[in-house]
């Protein structure tokens, strides 16, 4: 009987997530989903767990984002998994994120391969271990044909510093004659950016209850709506994602009424 009833209940929880789902899909969803994954560490430390319990909790919740952004038709998701400040954090909590790409494609890649996901990454490459920078580019030479979501990891990012170096391209451009001084216009500065190829998010989710930007896509995030929830990221499941995507929506028809 229990087990009738549990039956029953997962059955329809997920008849219900699939409706959402549906009903989500007839409306105008983002174009580009970027999203702040933060509180790992604590939802660890709540359980009396080691932070890297919690990262590694927190790359199961990349998975089912990722699969769940793609299911409901978003282009593309960005995911900030690493900061130019995270690398204050302890030395072997440091190594052990490093290896979490590699694992995280070690199990998913086929699975992004299957769905017609295309990895890509923004960040410092040249800071990054080379095992892990390896995984990446391989993952992004083997999904480069992929038109299917894109899945875009945000690791060793900074944002002023991406707008300082974009301003020296410019500088460089304009020295060597390539760019004009009228020509420079916002559409042409975002080509300078790290996220040249990429549309400015629609959307920006922040988990675990921290209302600031940290250094985030400072210039692409100047239109965007914002969601911030006091969810861990450990704890972020579907129905959260859905909630943040619904009330996206809700924000859009308004905002076209008027
Ligand atoms: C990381 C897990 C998610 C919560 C935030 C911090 C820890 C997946 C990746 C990843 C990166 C590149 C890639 C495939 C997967 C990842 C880092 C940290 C550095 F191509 N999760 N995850 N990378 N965490």
């Amino acid at each position: 009987m229990l087990n009738k009833i549990r039956l029953w209940k997962n059955q329809n929880n997920s008849s219900t997530l699939r409706d959402k789902i549906e009903k989500i899909k007839e409306l105008p969803v983002p174009d580009h989903v970027a999203i702040i994954m933060d509180g790992n560490g604590r939802w660890a430390k709540k359980r009396a767990l080691p932070r890297i319990a919690g990262h590694h909790e927190g790359m199961k919740v990349v998975r089912k984002t990722t699969m769940l952004a793609n299911d409901l038709g978003i282009k593309n998701l960005t995911l900030y998994a690493f900061s130019t400040e995270n690398w204050k954090r302890p030395k072997n909590e440091v190594e052990y994120i490093m290896k979490l790409p590699e694992e995280f494609l070690g199990t998913f890649l086929p699975e992004l391969i299957e769905n017609n996901v295309q990895v890509k990454m923004i960040g410092y490459k040249d800071q990054l271990p080379l095992h892990t920078l390896k995984a990446i580019e391989k993952a992004i030479e083997q999904t480069k044909n992929n038109n299917g979501l894109i899945l875009n990891f945000a690791l060793n990012y900074g944002s002023r510093a991406e707008i300082i170096d974009a301003v020296k391209k410019v500088l460089n451009d304009y020295q060597r004659g390539i760019l004009k001084e009228e020509d420079l216009d916002e559409e042409r500065f975002s080509s300078y950016l790290m996220t040249s190829s990429l549309p400015d998010p629609d959307l920006l989710i922040r988990t675990s209850g921290e209302i600031r930007l940290s250094n985030f896509m400072l210039w692409q995030l100047a239109y965007s709506e914002f969601w911030f929830t006091d969810v861990l990221w450990p704890d972020f499941d579907e129905e959260h994602f859905l909630k943040a995507i619904e009330a996206f929506q809700k924000r859009q028809r308004r905002f076209g009424g008027l």
